[in-house]
Formats: structure tokens, C-alpha cells, sequence
């Protein structure tokens, strides 16, 4: 068996368990308890009955509750919100290539943000799927800056996490208003995520950090989604200077008609150990610790909406962040000259499973090669 399929399974025999469930606690465990059994071990977990005494998980239903509050800022103007506006709900992932249409060649799109007021947000939100998405959400601690008038609804920090990772107050704590159009592609965070659901649900896709070349990192050019509000049309265009991005290369959720071709490119993924999949329902939190790998799609509540909120606390950057990154560091280059786009040549990470991997019986050869990876 090949050392990197080794380690998969190790730490699932050894930590994570065998099953695509993670550990599901029914009440918020002690400071002690999660540090030991979750933050330390690197190891995700879902706690129920974690947001019993918020006010937001009644008063955020009404959309009126919601505009009134954010309308009573103490400046004449009413406060506006970040809304993220995409033409089919995947903003920061891959899409086609805007000028190079002869082949199949992708970017990394960036949504088209607009700073509406909250009611604008609400309706456009609800409108989605009329030849755009709308998702409310902004990762730079909007639930604090943009939605203060809000914060006294929930928690400024969950008690029992910030005592275990040392006492800190989050970093930043950013407000998720969206529904089922809109989902977020695979990606890995350096903060330790406290995600609470207050309505509706989210549906996460989950891998551990052992399992970086699963996802198939490669650079992809940067391009950002405009929107004109007169001819309801997106274009899309290259970021201007050019840059590129290293992002995840892999759908967990292929359609039919595709699902054949994103297989046979990205077999460690696919024919790899299941991945570990988690509903989180309102009211409930889900740890998600840091570096780990995350998709997440939602389900709307009977409003038609899904309101989250994910409080991010500095991770630290221990023994476990370094071998991580030594991982992630490792790039495997096939001596098969393997087709694959948007890629330079030592970002090869196994484009073809059987180039590298003990699957169909051997290991061919290989050439292992250490470089520095980009942080993404
Ligand atoms: O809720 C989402 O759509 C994405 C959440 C996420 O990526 C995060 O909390 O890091």
C-alpha cells in the first residue's frame, strides 16, 4: 500500500473512526473535555442543544424583526450589508476559463459583492435562481461590524470553547444568510470554526488535513462575476493584475452527465475512504477544527432561508500545524506525462491515481518531489 493511502487509514483506525460520522455530543461539553478529546486531537464534533437561550433562533424568522433592527443604526443612514451575487450560487470556486473557450479550461470566480440594506438582501435572497444567486455573507467579522445591532441575539463567544482555547475572544465572528442555490466549495481555514446554525440546515463534507492530496490543489487564475442590475447579466473577468489561486480541484457532488470524467480525475478523492459527512440543524454547533477541508451545501427553513454563524478563534500554529504543512508540501510528479490543465508541472498531485497509487495492483514509477506549495 502506498505510504500516503497508509496514512488515511491510520488516522481513521487511530483517531477518527471508520464511519463518515463524527463524534455527536447532546450537550456543550466541558472546557476540559473539548480540549482534550476534540481541539487537541484535531477531531471534529457536533453538539446539540448548543443555542438554547439565544434570542435569534426565534427572532431572526421575521424578516421584519431583522430589517428593524438594522435599520435603527444610530447614523441617519440605514447599515448595509455585504451581498454576494453569483449567476449559479458558487462563488470562490472553479469555473470556465472566460477567454480560453476552445478547451476546458477553469478560473477561480470571485462573487460580484454589492452592499445593500438588509431588506434589499432578504428579497434578492429570496428571488434566487432567477438568473442569479444572492448570499448574504461577508468573512471579515460582519456579524460584529455590519449586523452589530444584532449581536445581542446570540453570543459574542461560545463560553465553553473560548476557555479551552485560551481564553481569547474570537477573531472574527461572520453572519450566513443564504439558501439551498447557494453552496461553498471546498477549502481548508487556519482557525479553529465554532458553526452554529440558528435556521435551516448545512450540510458539510468534511476531510482532514492527512488527507490534503485528495483534493487535488492546484493554481487556477483569479476572475471575478459583475453583475448589471439593467440587463440581469454576469460577465466575468480576468483579475486585473493577473494572480492566480490554489484551490481545490474537486465537486463532491458531480452531476450525472459529469460524474464519470470527475471519477477518473480525481480517483483519490473518489475511490479513497468516504468522506466524513455532517448535517448541522439549527440550534446545534458543529466544531470544525482547524485546517480541515469543507464543503458545505444548505436547506432552507419554512421562511425559505438559512442563517448561520461561525466564530473563528486563532488556531495555534503547534507541532500539529507543521506537519501538516510538511504534508501539504509534498508534491508527487508522475513520470507519465499526464494531461492536465491549468497546472504547472509540479502541481501534478495525482492527476492519475494509478500513476502513483497501489490501486490496480502496482506502483509504477514514481518521482517524489519536495517544493514549496503556496498557502491557500
Ligand atoms: O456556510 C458556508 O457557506 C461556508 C462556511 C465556511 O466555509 C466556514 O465557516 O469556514
Amino acid at each position: 500500500m502506498h505510504p500516503l493511502q497508509t496514512l488515511w487509514d491510520d488516522v481513521r483506525e487511530l483517531s477518527l473512526g471508520t464511519t463518515a460520522e463524527i463524534s455527536r455530543l447532546p450537550s456543550p461539553p466541558s472546557p476540559l473535555n473539548f480540549l482534550r478529546d476534540f481541539v487537541s486531537a484535531n477531531k471534529p464534533c457536533l453538539i446539540s442543544s448548543a443555542l438554547r437561550h439565544w434570542p435569534a433562533l426565534s427572532n431572526w424568522s421575521d424578516d421584519s424583526y431583522l430589517i428593524r433592527s438594522l435599520s435603527s443604526h444610530p447614523s441617519d443612514d440605514p447599515s448595509l450589508v455585504s451581498l454576494h451575487l453569483t449567476p449559479n450560487g458558487r462563488a470562490d470556486a472553479l469555473a470556465p476559463h472566460p477567454t480560453d473557450c476552445g478547451s476546458d479550461s477553469l478560473c477561480f470566480a470571485s462573487a460580484h459583492v454589492e452592499r445593500v440594506p438588509i431588506g434589499e438582501a432578504l428579497e434578492m435572497i429570496g428571488r434566487s435562481g432567477e438568473g442569479f444567486v444572492a448570499y448574504a455573507q461577508q468573512q471579515n467579522d460582519c456579524l460584529r461590524s455590519e449586523y452589530s445591532e444584532l449581536a445581542a441575539d446570540c453570543e459574542e463567544d461560545i463560553p465553553w470553547a473560548t476557555e479551552a482555547l485560551g481564553g481569547c475572544l474570537p477573531e472574527a465572528v461572520n453572519l450566513w444568510i443564504g439558501n439551498q442555490f447557494s453552496e461553498t466549495s471546498f477549502h481548508k481555514d487556519h482557525y479553529e470554526n465554532l458553526y452554529a446554525v440558528v435556521s435551516g440546515e448545512k450540510h458539510f463534507v468534511l476531510l482532514p488535513p492527512t488527507d490534503v492530496h485528495r483534493m487535488y490543489i492546484r493554481s487556477y487564475p483569479a476572475a471575478h462575476y459583475s453583475y448589471s442590475k439593467e440587463d440581469r447579466k454576469f460577465t466575468l473577468e480576468l483579475d486585473e493584475p493577473a494572480r492566480d489561486v490554489p484551490w481545490c480541484s474537486v465537486n463532491p457532488h458531480p452531476s450525472l452527465e459529469v460524474k464519470d470524467s470527475e471519477v477518473s480525475q480525481f480517483p483519490m478523492y473518489f475511490k479513497g475512504p468516504k468522506p466524513f459527512e455532517v448535517t448541522v440543524k439549527a440550534g446545534e454547533i458543529l466544531y470544525l477544527p482547524s485546517m480541515w477541508f469543507h464543503h458545505v451545501r444548505q436547506s432552507p427553513d419554512s421562511q425559505g432561508r438559512t442563517i448561520a454563524i461561525n466564530y473563528w478563534y486563532d488556531m495555534q500554529f503547534d507541532i500539529k500545524y507543521a506537519y501538516f504543512s510538511f504534508l501539504q508540501s509534498m508534491r508527487f510528479v508522475s513520470m507519465h506525462n499526464s494531461k492536465s490543465q491549468n497546472q504547472a508541472p509540479a502541481d501534478e498531485a495525482g492527476s492519475n491515481l494509478k500513476d502513483y497509487l497501489h490501486i490496480n495492483g502496482s506502483i509504477p514509477n514514481l518521482i517524489e518531489s519536495f517544493e514549496e506549495s503556496e498557502d491557500f
